[in-house]
């Protein structure tokens, strides 16, 4: 039998999104990128659209209330982690047993302490779909963005937001769960240039998502930066051009991938492997270091 792509066995099917507008004082939070002050009026049409695209790839969005005294709280996916219940056998979970069972979260730990507050917001929010989350402890740090989940295991980035402490407090929760996990280290890479496409922050990664997404069936996208990493063997590898950097934060929803707007060989690549693409307008969000994946949790 063929299986639709969104329900090949390596995919999660995702049925909802929490995401969360940013506030008028957006512009004041954390950024390394040289590409101006973000325009609000336009970072809200962004999101709007972000969202429509969320509700086309067939989830219920529950959009949070904007909040001021964090700055950097749009980017909610930083703030917790979200996974499937059991190890995952999802096809055989899907077509026989129609209850789902409940998404299993993890509160992070950013590691950037302005953006620490973010997690008792999103613990009240938790209440809701994830009733007892597990939690990064001091002295571990780990945002989300660093959380890279490929099937049953995840690739969690060490940067300068996740330590090592946090990364192994994550990898003993999925345990939990049926999940192995192994890190990448992107601290101090280099070599990536100073041109429009490049990834905001110039020199380095952000967090690991910033240069990694996973697209199911065993294809990882990469900028060039990790792809000779031996963490990634094994995987197809769809290599992102130096100058499209930016564009390898993108996001497999059910059956379409959500790209950031202006990398035309990307996407290119993308739909000749048959992926249907929804490019969205990002330049706001780029300007605050962020990318597509930031700007929502999915389950
Ligand atoms: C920050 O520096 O924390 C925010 N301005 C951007 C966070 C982007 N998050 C992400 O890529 N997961």
């Amino acid at each position: 039998m063929v299986y639709p792509r969104f329900l090949c066995k390596d995919l999660r099917v995702f049925t909802k999104a929490i995401v969360r507008p940013p506030a008028a004082n957006f512009a004041e939070g954390l950024t390394t990128a040289d590409l101006g002050v973000p325009n609000f009026e336009r970072a809200l049409t962004q999101h709007e659209a972000y969202c429509a695209a969320l509700e086309q790839c067939g989830l219920t969005v529950t959009r949070l209330a904007a909040d001021p005294r964090h700055p950097d709280s749009t980017f909610v996916e930083d703030a917790a982690i979200f996974f499937g219940a059991l190890p995952h056998g999802r096809v055989s979970a899907l077509v026989s047993e129609p209850a789902r069972p409940l998404p299993q979260a993890v509160l992070t730990r950013p590691g950037a302490p302005s953006r620490r507050g973010e997690v008792e917001s999103m613990r009240e929010v938790l209440v809701d779909f994830a009733p007892s989350p597990g939690e990064i402890q001091s002295p571990g740090t780990l945002d989300g963005g660093d959380v890279c989940e490929a099937g049953n295991h995840f690739f969690v980035g060490l940067s300068e937001r996740t330590n090592e402490v946090g990364a192994q407090q994550l990898a003993e929760l999925l345990a939990q769960f049926g999940y192995t996990s192994s890190f990448v280290d992107s601290r101090g890479l280099s070599g990536m240039e100073s041109v429009p496409g490049a990834l905001a922050t110039g020199s380095h990664l952000l967090h690991l998502k910033s240069g990694l997404a996973f697209l199911g069936e065993n294809r990882l996208a990469v900028v060039e930066a990790l792809a000779n990493r031996a963490e990634f063997a094994g995987y197809d590898l769809i290599l992102v051009d130096s100058a499209e950097e930016y564009a390898a934060n993108c996001v497999l929803i059910n059956d379409r991938v959500l790209v950031a707007a202006g990398y035309p060989a990307f996407e290119s690549k993308l739909r000749a492997l048959g992926y249907q693409t929804i490019a969205l307008e990002m330049s706001e969000f780029q300007k605050m270091d962020g990318g597509l994946s930031c700007l929502s949790l999915r389950f």
